[in-house]
């Protein structure tokens, strides 16, 4: 057990700072066993404060004191307070220089937060507080300051010595060392300082900004790496035009710089002027980053550039405000890459997303608010919800606004808060503002938990030519919140005629009809609304493109979501009628199979998945992400209880039955759409590669010799990581001799390349094939693989533990003593990575009885375990609370 609760961090108390620093001058001295790191402070009262507090209060952590001097007189121990997290100076003046000097210990930090090292460099996490294991700092997001970053280090080994801002001196030192300064012009919060030192190649290119200003791009990777940083910069260079098209942002320094390091917590992190990223999301070449790699780069790289607006120019009051950022930053990417290549299909993927992993969250003992009101650790507040839920919460008010009032939305929430810490009130009052909108209740998005759930009722008028639907709301209960007011819910639908078009709309009372999209607002728990001159009864299209963050029970016959899968003129609702039908079937034979009766798959989901198959006119992007069935766990999430068996089977089953009936219809396309002649990554081209490949996926279901043989031959013949990973993971479904070549034949050819071998890692931990735990074990010892390379975890141990479900939840209890004998293990080196894990059975009480029991003693074996990080127990005794 910990000998202590960590404390809970209350949104509610928040105060404004009793000090206020203006600039910060940093000098960090590298060396091989510990770094130096001298800060002067230029501090002064906050004119704002109103509390009689005199002390200046300074965090630090695993920081070893030197001095401290104050105006430049050496404070003796007496003139301040110290202890493990904190330095306080007790009585300064209203204003003050404040110098420290501390030593770290960048190459033991394994925690990669504040300074570490990846490989040969140095490098840089700070946000949320990682700031504070470099030096004494009051780190926190609404103290915005000047910085000038002085670094020194051994000149061979560290040629490159970058920070934020400009580079503004450079100079030879004895004994082989260089020193290098920079200076940021732009105030700024110390989460976002970031420093970078090592032996790194650039790629340089430029952009024009709109107004002329030429700005340098970079970007840093080591030497064997520099062939694939194209896709990186090229995709900058869009997302800088986009910003300006969409937002009107410009860039404002002279110089952009990424760095692809490869120990890194998490995809990549906005620092001023300094993008450090994970070099997952840099690192590109077709033959060794497959279509989603190379979108993954470009939503990436966006959505750090966009932050320099949103997130770094204006940001977050407290971390409470995180989504202020987040979401309206995860809103930009999307709207970004959707814009780059399939505005439809981008918009699957995120729901996917959302549904699979938000709307869980939302209902788990984890559930919190876009803006939760309590943490112990914020770093597991960089959640789905935060991220994803927040995203939507823009796109609805982007949605209510419209075109147009967004941009005077956005342009006045630039305008008014531009250098200010601000909260996410302060932007939904521009939203208010500009839009001449109330959106008070609107605003119960940001402070409740929980997905609304709505239930459609329809009503045909025949004689009177009126068609009325009655929509009723309802929240669940979530941790700590019960009994919810209705939500201000924007419904967008449309009516179908018997031809399958949208009927004009016209609302009782309306003198004329409008378009086919009517976007409704629900505000109340229930509400009716009468649609005039409806000539016959339609079928309705509701919540088109998932108008809100919300789960919804139309009523649908399965002949009307075959309707809709066909003729809907709405992308995403045809898809979704589709995986509805799915699921329905899927569930429907799941049933059979509990009963005790024949799993059959009725001819009319056949006969509808041949129609969309053999379309012509398909949008083939499209027709894939149709193909794809509900995943297991989406299933699961239907269900009272999981029943994790029963789904996978009958998920097969009807995955082969498919795959049986339609042999001839899915050869065929997959023939049609087998590239010849040159590669690219457009949208046209990965429309192709998905929808042959999720053929592919059906085809190797039946476990034909002339399959496997087709399926190697594209594995050996293809030149992109797309089609080899489609051959490869077919083939380690397999219990084939084909199975052991492909994978030997990958790793010979690429062990020397860490994010190719991610891949193959993921695609034996992913495997159906039973034993599979015992490999991944066995994996775990291989040369590649690395417990203190978070990509390295992520893609074996994460992979297993959440993507492999029926081996995870194997009967006997391995798969949990597994992932909770890893978690403990990674808790040591690192607790975020190792909180992130534990996640995964937060959900434990879906299960049935046996379960539930093996993974609650798991749960209760880490909590038990001495000594384990604050984030980690937060995220196991949150999930073992009494509901
Ligand atoms: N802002 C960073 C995430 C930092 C996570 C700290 N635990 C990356 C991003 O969202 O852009
Ligand atoms: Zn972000």
């Amino acid at each position: 057990m910990r000998s202590d609760t960590p404390v809970t961090i209350h949104l509610k108390d928040y105060l404004p700072p009793a000090y206020l620093v203006d600039q910060v001058d940093l000098n960090l001295d590298l060396h091989e066993d510990y770094a130096r790191v001298e800060s002067r402070l230029k501090v002064r009262r906050n004119p704002a404060f109103e509390g009689d507090e005199r002390a200046f209060l300074l965090n630090g952590e695993l920081l070893e004191l030197e001095s401290v001097r104050l105006d430049d007189a050496v404070l003796g121990v007496d003139a301040y307070r110290l202890d493990d997290t904190s330095l306080t100076i007790e009585n300064p003046l209203e204003q003050f220089e404040l110098e420290t000097c501390v030593l770290i210990r960048p190459q033991e930090n394994t925690a990669l937060e504040g300074l570490y090292r990846s490989g040969g460099m140095f490098c840089t996490q700070c946000e949320a507080e990682g700031f504070r294991r470099i030096t004494y700092f009051p780190d926190r997001p609404d103290v915005m300051a000047r910085f000038s970053t002085t670094i020194s280090a051994d000149r061979k080994r560290y040629p490159v010595l970058l920070s934020n801002g400009n580079r503004v001196q450079e100079e030879e030192l004895d004994q082989g060392r260089h020193r290098v300064r920079w200076e940021d012009p732009f105030p700024k919060p110390c989460y976002l300082f970031a420093l970078v030192a090592g032996d790194l190649r650039f790629i340089q290119d430029s952009y024009t900004t709109i107004s002329g200003r030429e700005v340098d791009l970079r970007i840093y990777v080591e030497p064997e790496n520099i062939e694939k940083c194209d896709h990186a910069v090229q995709s900058l260079k869009h997302a800088m035009a986009w910003d300006e098209q969409h937002y009107g942002r410009e860039y404002d320094l002279d110089i952009y710089m990424i760095v692809a390091v490869n120990d890194f917590n998490m995809g990549a992190m906005e620092n001023k002027g300094l993008n450090v990223f994970n070099s997952k999301f840099v690192l590109a070449r077709p033959d060794s980053a497959t279509d989603r790699d190379f979108q993954g780069i470009e939503g990436v790289i966006a959505h750090e550039y966009f932050h320099n607006w949103t997130g770094n120019r204006i940001t977050c009051r407290d971390w409470f405000q995180l989504s202020l950022k987040e979401g309206l930053t995860v809103f930009r990417d999307q709207e970004f890459s959707a814009d780059m290549g399939s505005r439809g299909v981008k918009r699957i993927e995120d729901v996917r997303l959302l549904r699979a992993h938000q709307f869980a969250e939302d209902a788990g003992p984890m559930a919190h608010p876009i803006r939760p009101d309590a943490y112990m650790e914020i770093n597991n507040f960089y959640t789905v919800t935060v991220y994803e839920k927040g995203a939507e919460v823009v796109r609805m008010q982007h949605n209510l606004l419209g075109e147009a009032d967004y941009r005077k939305a956005t342009d006045l929430y630039f305008e008014r808060h531009d250098g200010q810490a601000v909260t996410t009130e302060d932007f939904v009052r521009c939203m208010e503002d500009a839009g001449g909108r109330d959106l008070s209740q609107f605003k119960h998005w940001y402070s409740l938990a929980g997905t609304p759930e709505l239930r459609v009722e329809a009503d045909y008028d025949v004689a009177a030519q009126v068609y009325s639907l009655q929509v009723t709301q309802h929240c669940p209960d979530t941790r700590g919140q019960k009994s919810k007011p209705p939500f201000h819910i924007p419904l967008a639908l449309g009516l179908l005629d018997e031809m399958g078009a949208d009927i004009p709309l016209q609302l009782k009372g309306e003198v004329e009809p409008g378009g086919g999209t009517r976007l409704l607002e629900l505000r109340q728990a229930v509400e009716t609304f009468h649609f005039i001159n409806v000539p016959s009864r339609p079928v309705p299209s509701l919540l088109r493109g998932l108008s809100a963050p919300v789960k919804i029970d139309s009523g649908y016959s399965d002949a009307e979501l075959m309707f809709l899968m066909a003729h809907d003129n709405d992308d995403f609702n045809r898809w979704d009628a589709a995986q509805t039908l799915a699921q329905r079937i899927i569930l429907q034979l799941l049933d059979a199979y509990r009963a005790g009766n024949k799993l059959e798959v009725p001819q009319g989901f056949i006969d509808a998945f041949h129609k969309a198959l053999t379309d012509q006119q398909a949008d083939k992007a499209l027709l894939a992400e149709v193909l794809i069935l509900p995943s297991e766990s989406l299933l699961g999430d239907q269900m009272a209880e999981v029943d994790v068996d029963g789904i996978h089977i009958a998920r097969e089953a009807v995955k082969r039955q498919l795959a049986v009936a339609l042999k001839t219809s899915l050869l065929e396309v997959y023939h049609a759409n087998t590239e010849s002649g040159v590669y690219t990554i457009g949208s046209a081209a990965i429309a192709r590669r998905s929808l042959k490949n999720v053929c592919l996926g059906y085809l190797m279901l039946l476990d034909e010799q002339a399959i496997r043989d087709l399926c190697m031959a594209q594995f050996e013949a293809s030149h992109n990581m797309t089609d080899v990973m489609a051959a490869l993971s077919g083939l380690t479904n397999t219990d084939s001799p084909e199975r052991g070549a492909a994978l030997a034949a990958f790793e010979t050819r690429w062990r020397d390349d860490l994010l190719v071998m991610d891949k193959w890692f993921s695609v034996q931990a992913l495997s159906r094939l039973p034993s599979t735990l015992d490999v991944v074990k066995r994996l775990m010892t291989h040369p590649a693989f690395s417990m203190q390379n978070p990509n390295k975890v992520r893609s074996l141990i994460g992979a297993f533990c959440s993507g492999n479900i029926t081996s995870f939840h194997a009967l006997d209890g391995s798969g949990y003593r597994f992932l909770s004998d890893r978690v403990l293990e990674l808790d040591r080196l690192n607790p975020q990575v190792a909180a992130r894990m534990m996640r995964i059975m937060a959900r434990w009480r879906r299960y049935d009885e046996v379960r539930q029991t093996l993974m609650k003693r798991e749960f209760q074996r880490v909590l038990a375990t001495p000594d384990i990080s604050r984030d980690l127990f937060e995220i196991a005794s949150k999930s073992l609370e009494v509901k």
